[in-house]
């Protein structure tokens, strides 16, 4: 069913699977692979079958960085004039979750997409870092930000500063990613637990991901409020009159996403 040429897309139940696929580039992060994943993301965002996705690479690399061969011949006019890769930006307003299932390299705009997906599975073989500076630039896609906020200043200060690869255990310990699995499960498990949050009631999940986000922009008093406030208007949901009855009744609740 895929229309693309650097990723595929398969929708298994209510889970949009999207693998990235540059196979010869170890899923190098050009372009197209940007447009061509903006737009299923687009789409995954707008099907109301689809609950959660979940997007993976290879068994060698999740993505190994930005196109270097694109980037080569860029000077500061294309790059600043063009606000490369700003595009990324549109990736994380994806309103539903999308989990990165990381097995291998996770480098420069890899892990960066990788932190860009609201929670990071990591097979026992991936391996983590912002290689940029050996190539006399820096993270360009968050990296430098997102990576600071989820292991702390000082690993993701000596990670930017020497570009040396964190692998999976001490990516659990820092907090990087949320669980680690054997390589040959991290798939069936990244799938079914997009299935679980695809099973839940559809805004109750949205304003579920929306509160924890706001975590990280905000100060505590504005994100408890703000958490408060969302809390309350899913009282105003048919699904939360369903869900608490369903419980009282002991059965399942049946969402009607309203
Ligand atoms: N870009 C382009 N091609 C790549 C990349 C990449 N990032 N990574 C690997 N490849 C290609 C190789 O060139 C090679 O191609 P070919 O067969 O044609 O020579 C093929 O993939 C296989 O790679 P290797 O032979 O190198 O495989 P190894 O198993 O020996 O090594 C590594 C694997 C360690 C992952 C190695 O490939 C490597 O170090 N890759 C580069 C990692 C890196 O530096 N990533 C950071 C890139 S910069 C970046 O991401 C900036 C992000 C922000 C940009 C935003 C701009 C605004």
């Amino acid at each position: 069913m895929s229309q693309y040429e650097t990723i595929l897309v398969e929708q298994r139940g209510a889970v949009t699977l999207v693998t990235l696929n540059r196979p010869k580039a170890l899923n190098a992060l050009n372009t197209q692979i940007l447009s061509e994943l903006l737009d299923a993301m687009r789409a995954f965002d707008e099907d109301a079958s689809q609950g959660c996705a979940v997007i993976t690479g290879s068994e060698k690399a999740f993505a190994a960085g930005a196109d270097i061969k694109e980037m080569q011949a860029q000077g500061f006019a294309d790059m600043y004039g063009h606000d490369f890769f700003a595009g990324w930006d549109a990736f994380t307003r994806t309103r539903k979750p999308v989990i990165a299932a990381v097995a291998g390299y996770a480098l420069g705009g890899g892990c960066e997409l990788a932190m860009m997906c609201d929670f990071i599975l990591a097979a026992d073989s991936a391996k983590f870092g912002q290689p940029e500076i050996k190539l006399a630039v820096s993270p360009g896609m968050g990296g430098s930000q997102r990576l600071t906020r989820a292991v702390g200043k000082a690993k993701a200060m000596e990670m930017c500063l020497t570009g040396r690869m964190m692998d999976a255990d001490e990516a659990e310990r820092a907090g990087l990613v949320s669980r680690i699995l054997p390589a040959a499960e991290l798939l069936n498990d990244a799938l079914k637990t997009a299935a679980t949050i695809a099973s839940m009631a559809p805004l109750a999940v949205k304003a579920n991901k929306e509160m924890v986000d706001v975590a990280y922009e905000t100060t505590l008093a504005q994100g408890v409020q703000f958490e408060r406030r969302l809390f309350h208007a899913l009282f105003g949901t048919q699904d939360q009159t369903e869900g608490m009855a369903a419980f009282v009744e002991k059965r399942s609740g049946i969402w009607t996403g309203k």
